[in-house]
């Protein structure tokens, strides 16, 4: 029987993508079982949401963008997909780390004509963390095209190093308080880099994964397809450089996110990640 947790191949060329331009699509490297095992996971949380859900779409508003987190803490689907899919040894083939472990996972489901964008950001200013060797692998589980919520990333944005500061994704989240950003500039007005960006616009198929870096700049449309959905994971991975920081922001901290967390998290800056919290994912246990 062909291994279900090994990636078909290796990601030389992306590789070097990844580190020029901070993102990249890894292309049909799941198998379309893991695909439809999630659109099922999936469901199960549209229909009951679990506590730390938030609906960004104002009620009333057409459409629906739900975004979740840490569903591997109880859902196992979810769990299976973070560490017995091919994608811990996709981590680590990208990040190159003697060992990956298990950040979080985020669900971004955006319905059919749904108008809500995600705002410009980078994604490290959010966490409790530093370092380079942090992860992100965007999975969606429908064809992604430009009109139905792709993302977009700002080619080499997070070559400069620069952090800015979080932007929740809507003003109701309940994130703003833990977000507060510490002595970190705004995030540059998108008017004062897109006119010189190089764009990459991921249109994708079910099978495709994305994998960025934690400083890259991305944003993604409102799904104004009238009939595709944009059901989207995004899974997060911790590589060898990656270290707490008490100094950052700290979206964990938010009172319905914090309860999910396997254990108290305890961390003084400069820890590694380690503990039920951020199980890992490479070595796979035997
Ligand atoms: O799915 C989206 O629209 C946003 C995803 C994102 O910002 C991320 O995965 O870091």
């Amino acid at each position: 029987m062909p291994d279900s947790t090994a990636p078909s191949r290796n990601f030389t060329s992306e590789r070097a993508a990844y580190a020029r331009d901070g993102a990249v699509i890894l292309k049909g490297v799941l198998d379309l079982d893991w695909v439809e095992r999630m659109r099922a996971a999936v469901a199960e949380i549209l229909d009951h949401p679990g506590a730390a859900a938030v609906e960004y779409a104002p009620s009333g508003s057409r459409g629906r963008y739900l975004g979740d987190f840490l569903m591997w803490t109880h859902q196992g689907d979810f769990r299976d997909f973070a560490l017995a899919s091919p994608l811990p040894a996709i981590a680590q083939q990208i990040l190159q780390s003697d060992v990956v472990r298990f950040f979080y996972d985020q669900l971004l489901v955006k319905e059919p004509n749904t108008l809500e964008e995600t705002p410009w950001h980078q994604d490290l200013p959010y966490w409790p963390l530093r370092g380079e060797d942090i992860l992100s692998l965007w999975v969606p589980f429908d064809p992604v095209s430009a009109n139905s919520g792709a993302m977009r990333y700002v080619k080499g944005s997070h070559r400069s190093g620069a952090l800015y500061a979080p932007t929740p994704f809507s003003s109701s989240s309940g994130f703003s308080a833990v977000l507060a950003a510490r002595d970190l500039p705004r995030f540059p007005a998108p008017e004062s880099f897109l006119p010189e960006a190089d764009i990459l616009v991921c249109e994708m198929e079910p099978g495709d994964v994305i994998a960025h870096h934690p400083l890259v700049f991305h944003w993604s449309p409102g799904n104004l397809d009238p009939r595709q959905r944009r059901r989207a994971l995004a899974l997060r991975y911790l590589g060898d450089d990656a270290r707490f920081d008490e100094d950052a922001a700290n979206f964990l901290d938010h009172p319905r996110l914090k309860p999910l967390l396997p254990e108290p998290l305890q961390f003084r800056t400069g820890d590694r990640p380690t503990g039920c919290n951020f199980p890992v994912a490479w070595p796979r246990a035997t």
